[in-house]
């Protein structure tokens, strides 16, 4: 039985679960029971009041905001910034350094401590070779020309949410423990906060917990949210929402998955299923498929993304758990990797901490002081 609730916005906190490394899935192998070709049982529906939603903010100036993005990403990527920092001064003990092979390679393997990967480390060392070899170099100059090139790395066609129409359908997936409900709830907030109604889906079924969690972070936000019995058909529930966005004339239907590997195939499965019966209500959705990767994972993101990206017909990355680790400089292998673009980033567990990525700003935050 599915239903769905409107609730008043508290001030809860959502509750906080255990972070770490992508977690393994539960081998446990589910049948989902068959979607009802029928119109889904509307009974259920409570005639609760439509919430309270905050009021959009104006937009910031463009510079402005591009400060503020700058300042997120400089605080949000704090350990990695420090390991890189520090690393990097590290080589300028003396007042200048001469750009020989030693320095070089000293400078590649503080660059790699970052999970970025020997290709990209590669590049920078290169670049750095090609403008200065055999000059005596400040740190300075080092720092402007690895920026350079980082953002030039990490430059990507702008990625906005594809948003079409009334209602976009956004399905989030990923593994176990990456992120997808507490980045669910910021990019909720997010998409609140510039004026547009949300619909939540608690597509995460297996365990009691994750319809929880998603439940605080609706009411935090003033959003409604559609939930199901634990066990019951995730796929039934993605119809619900869409269903119940549809009837609240909400602008964006999101909805949690259960945590899986791209090698369950009977949990592929059962992703296929949602996309087909919430494509069913409306055209072309899901609009968007994001995969959320778990930052401090290091290079098992990466092979994640790997497989989600075809499996499960990607449409876009979000990076969470930017905060949490040196490990920053996964972004790199990541945007060079995959035609996925990276579209936000999770910078924290509070309800502002995701930003949408810009290379720039992302780039000069990692380096800066
Ligand atoms: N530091 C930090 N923790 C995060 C971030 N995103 C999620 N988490 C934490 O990671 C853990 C797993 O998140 P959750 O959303 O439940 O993952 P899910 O299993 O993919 O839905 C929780 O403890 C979250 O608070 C982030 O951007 N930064
Ligand atoms: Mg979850």
């Amino acid at each position: 039985m599915v239903f769905w609730r409107s609730k008043k916005k508290s001030d809860d906190s959502p509750p906080a679960q255990p972070s770490g490394p992508a977690q393994q899935e539960p081998s446990t192998t589910r049948e989902s029971p068959a979607v009802e070709s029928s119109a889904p049982d509307q009974g259920q529906a409570a005639a609760t009041p439509e919430p309270s939603r905050p009021e959009p903010s104006p937009p910031e100036p463009a510079a402005e905001a591009s400060a503020g993005l700058f300042g997120r990403f400089r605080s949000g990527l704090e350990k990695t910034r420090r390991a890189l920092n520090t690393d990097i001064r590290d080589l300028f003990k003396e007042e200048g350094r001469l750009v020989d092979d030693e320095f070089l390679g000293e400078l590649f393997a503080k660059l790699i401590r970052t999970d970025m990967g020997a290709g990209p480390a590669e590049e920078l060392r290169d670049d750095v070779a090609k403008r200065y070899r055999g000059r005596k170099v400040g740190l300075a100059e080092v720092l402007e020309s690895i920026t350079a090139q980082t953002q030039a790395m990490l430059q990507q066609d702008a990625a906005p949410l594809n948003l079409p129409g009334k209602p976009s359908v956004i399905l989030v997936v990923g593994v176990n423990g990456s992120g997808k409900t507490t980045s669910i709830g910021k990019l909720s907030y997010f998409l609140t906060s510039q004026g547009k109604k949300i619909v939540l889906g608690a597509g995460d079924t297996f365990r009691a917990a994750a319809v929880e969690q998603l439940t605080i972070w609706s009411e935090r936000i003033g959003c409604d949210i559609v939930t199901g019995k634990q066990g019951a058909d995730p796929a039934s529930v993605a119809f619900q929402t869409v269903d119940k966005a549809i009837e609240i004339g909400a602008d964006v239907a999101i909805i949690d998955t259960a945590g899986r590997l791209q090698t369950q195939s009977n949990l592929m499965q059962e992703l296929d299923k949602i996309r087909r019966v919430v494509g069913k209500k409306v055209e072309d959705a899901p609009h968007e498929v994001l995969l959320v990767l778990d930052a401090t994972a290091g290079q098992n993101a990466i092979s994640q993304a790997k497989g989600f990206s075809d499996a499960a017909g990607c449409t876009g990355i979000i990076l969470a758990k930017l905060d949490g680790s040196a490990r920053g400089g996964v972004i790199l292998p990541i945007r060079r990797q995959f035609e996925l673009p990276v579209k936000f980033v999770g910078l924290g567990e509070s309800i502002e901490d995701i930003a949408e990525f810009d290379a720039d700003s992302f780039a000069t935050a990692l380096f800066a002081d």
